[in-house]
């Protein structure tokens, strides 16, 4: 338990960040205390795996593949312990695999909406946006790209450095430049921590900025996502959480408590609604953001948004 509990303490405190990287942990993290787990009675088994899974679910709220690569990784149909473990392990195994060469897949079809000379803006740091970049740049595709730096966490640091590292010409920007930066952009490209059943994308705070002024200046707007960021819950009606963290990551603590009439919102998530969005990039095909409950329906399963 104690190595799951860790795994769980690095998602919460984001030293595992980024919606893919989050759900491939959990997903690893579940598969390790499962074999471990002593017990031979079947509802006993069910019941720490319940137990766990959801200690990992509740580490971040907003970022829908955490719990879809959990309830994707304990699904059993086992009335033995022995069966529900090989089952469970094989799901562990199929989802990492899965999500691997999504990233993969992800970056041949985006890649394809990427012409030669194109600059691109990004926000944050996500690694499906980055493989849809770097797989154009590698096509020989003659890019640059301009990179947020995303406060409060300044993610674009990790972003920028990945860039350097291929070697693709990359120009840093302070998040409120966005819009003064809009009209040497080509392509916004972006990854999700959720989609909705409406098509609305929910991704780093600040996203919808750059949604915004990409439609202003009638540039595209790309998202790039693996199909476990669609979000079923969101089919029953249940609105995807906004995660709020703590005033720290934005100001001085012992600054702020000397203004006593001054409080801090940190949310670290924003909403950009279907209409600002020209494409989804998964790893089965490019779809207009409309199509979302196809893509759960068809690529989640249909059981899976029972299980809400
Ligand atoms: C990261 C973020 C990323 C998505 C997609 O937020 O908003 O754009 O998670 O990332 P945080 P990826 O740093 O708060 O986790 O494409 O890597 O899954």
């Amino acid at each position: 338990m104690q190595q799951l509990l860790d795994t769980a303490e690095k998602i919460r405190t984001m030293e595992i960040r980024g919606a893919g990287r989050i759900a491939e942990a959990a997903s690893a993290a579940l598969r390790d205390y499962v074999l471990n787990i002593k017990v031979t009675n079947i509802k006993d088994f069910n019941k720490k795996v319940d137990e766990a899974a959801s200690i990992l679910i509740q580490t971040r709220p907003t970022a829908v593949s955490l719990p879809n690569a959990v309830q994707l990784t304990k699904r059993h149909t086992a009335t033995e312990v022995s069966e529900a473990r090989e089952e469970i392990l094989r799901n562990a195994d199929k989802f990492l695999e899965q999500a691997g060469q999504a990233l993969k897949k992800m970056g041949e079809i985006g890649a394809k909406r990427i012409r030669d000379g194109d600059v691109i803006m990004t926000h944050c740091n996500s690694h499906a946006a980055l493989s849809v970049i770097t797989t154009a740049f590698k096509q020989g595709k003659d890019i640059s790209v301009i990179a947020t730096e995303s406060r409060p966490r300044r993610q674009g640091l990790i972003t920028i450095k990945e860039l350097n590292d291929h070697g693709i010409p990359t120009t840093l920007i302070v998040d409120s430049a966005v819009r003064y930066c809009m009209k040497d952009v080509d392509t916004v490209i972006v990854g999700a921590d959720a989609i909705t059943i409406n098509g609305a994308l929910v991704n780093k705070v600040g996203t919808s900025q750059l949604a915004l002024a990409a439609n202003e200046a009638r540039k595209n707007l790309l998202c790039v996502a693996e199909t476990f960021k669609f979000s079923p819950k969101t089919i029953h009606g249940d609105l995807i959480e906004i995660e709020e963290r703590s005033p720290e990551e934005v100001i001085d603590t012992e600054v702020l408590a000397g203004m006593p009439n001054v409080k801090v919102k940190n949310p670290a998530f924003d909403i950009t609604p279907a209409e600002y969005i020209d494409m989804i990039i998964t790893e089965v095909g490019a779809f207009p953001p409309q199509m979302a409950y196809t893509i759960i329906k068809e690529h989640l399963g249909w059981e899976f948004t029972k299980m809400g």
